[in-house]
């Protein structure tokens, strides 16, 4: 069985799938149980991955308040194609499921989740049932006001009617796949008010709702306990964590055991700001390419970020330092050449590494390390950034030693506001 919990499966499913069936026992006996629905969503081509994980939650509390009522599965969209992810050597570095990233145990304690193949192979056939395309209120709007109306879409669809009456779009890179119905919808909206439409407007057995960061976190916000359970909820896999952990120990003399950090079951772990101690390095992110013309106020010189780190290592009485960058190998070195005494360290990926878990997994190791050291200073408004901060709230770092982040080499004190204390609530 896919899913874990308490999703019934109706006999039909029993029937003609044999993805259900297991040994040779008779079929069971569902009785009424209701059919699980679907829900599909994807997010706007251009968003980088920690955005993406940002909409997660805002749907995964969505299925959360659905399953109040009824049965719905979210269908987790496969990883692919994203603007940053630019190693050549790898090829194209689409289809990923989510299993490559995340612990899918994990994320089913909070919601029931399957990857987009086992969808597939669940329908039988690469079929989609009502595609819903978000978009804005073309007259804008005067006071923010929830609302949704299916309306004509404003830009050109990326999803195009076929002579069979097919709707053909990039789903995923799959190109077999197709939907039965497709309409634009307005809609300024909390995630969680998609319920009633989901509800009482569609019947399809699955929905997809595209350009899915429209909705907005409303009430699940992140000071509320329903943001951070789904957030808790998305853990790295294991074998990911692994590898961050022994470069951990072999190269920044940092285990749990001695750091504070130990993970136990989320449902179960509650930690209070100061309880971790983190192992003794600094780690800083050091966010570079298109942020160098997207922020280029508050991104410094590789020199004055070097002058700033120096400033935390005795506080912090750490010599060691780990960067996390996605600067090109001439910048990293220019970095590392601007300290004498101070060990510099970068996490280098093996060929299988690289190969097996690509750019988002080279990517996440670095959040993972960064998330286990003594103090972290992170780049203005990176939501690379971001979740670092967050992953330290819940291993129990205070908060002194998470929220700080590199100014402009020409911003002042009173200028470099520091970032936003996001504080962790059970
Ligand atoms: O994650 P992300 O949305 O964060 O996009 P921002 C940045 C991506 O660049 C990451 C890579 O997902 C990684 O693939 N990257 C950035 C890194 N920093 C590092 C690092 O330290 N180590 C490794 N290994 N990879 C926003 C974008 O990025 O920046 C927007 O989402 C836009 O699309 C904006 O480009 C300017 O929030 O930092």
């Amino acid at each position: 069985v896919i899913f874990s919990g308490c999703y019934m499966i109706s006999a039909e499913d029993m029937a003609d799938k044999d993805v259900f069936q297991t040994s040779n026992q008779p079929p069971l006996q569902f009785g009424q149980a209701k059919e699980p629905r679907y829900l599909l969503y994807d997010v706007n081509p251009g968003e980088g991955f920690n955005l993406r994980r940002d909409v997660y939650i805002r749907v995964a509390n969505l299925v959360k308040v659905l399953n109040e009522d009824e049965p719905w599965i979210l269908v987790l969209p496969p990883w692919g194609r994203l603007y940053h992810w630019q190693t050549r050597e790898l090829g194209a570095q689409i289809k990923i499921p989510w299993s490559t990233f995340f612990d899918l145990e994990s994320l089913r304690k909070h919601i029931p989740v399957i990857e987009f193949e086992d969808y597939l192979k669940v329908i039988g056939k690469p079929v989609i049932g009502e595609v819903y395309y978000l978009q804005s209120y073309k007259e804008g709007w005067d006071k923010w006001e929830e609302k949704m109306d299916i309306r004509e879409c404003i830009d050109k669809p990326r999803y195009q009617q076929d002579e069979n009456g097919k709707w053909r779009g990039p789903f995923f890179y799959y190109d077999e796949v197709y939907a039965e119905k497709f309409a634009c919808m307005s809609a300024q909206s909390y995630a969680v008010s998609m319920k009633p439409f989901l509800m009482k407007n569609t019947t399809a057995r699955s929905v997809f709702l595209d350009r899915a960061e429209a909705l907005i976190h409303g009430m699940f916000s992140e000071w509320s306990a329903e943001y951070w359970t789904a957030r808790r909820s998305m853990r790295f896999s294991r074998e990911l964590r692994d590898i961050g952990d022994a470069f951990r120990e072999k190269y920044l003399r940092s285990n749990d055991k001695k750091d504070r950090t130990e993970l136990k079951d989320w449902t179960n772990m509650k930690r209070k700001h100061g309880d971790a101690l983190g192992g003794p390095y600094l780690a800083v992110h050091l966010r570079r390419k298109d942020y160098l013309h997207a922020h280029s106020k508050q991104v410094p010189t590789l020199k004055n970020a070097a002058k700033q780190i120096k400033k935390f290592l005795i506080p912090y009485d750490v010599q060691r330092v780990f960067v996390a960058t996605d600067a090109p190998d001439e910048e990293f070195f220019e970095f590392v050449q601007k300290f004498k005494k101070t060990k510099i360290y970068r996490f280098e990926p093996t060929k299988e590494i690289l190969e097996k878990y690509k750019d988002g997994g080279v990517a996440i190791i670095d959040q993972w390390i960064c998330a286990h050291a003594r103090v972290f200073v992170g780049t203005y408004v990176s939501t690379f950034t971001f979740r670092i901060h967050e992953e330290r709230e819940i291993l129990g770092f205070s908060q002194e030693s998470t929220y700080n982040r590199l100014c402009g080499s020409e911003e002042d004190d009173k200028e470099c506001e520091q970032p936003t204390k996001w504080s962790i609530s059970y």
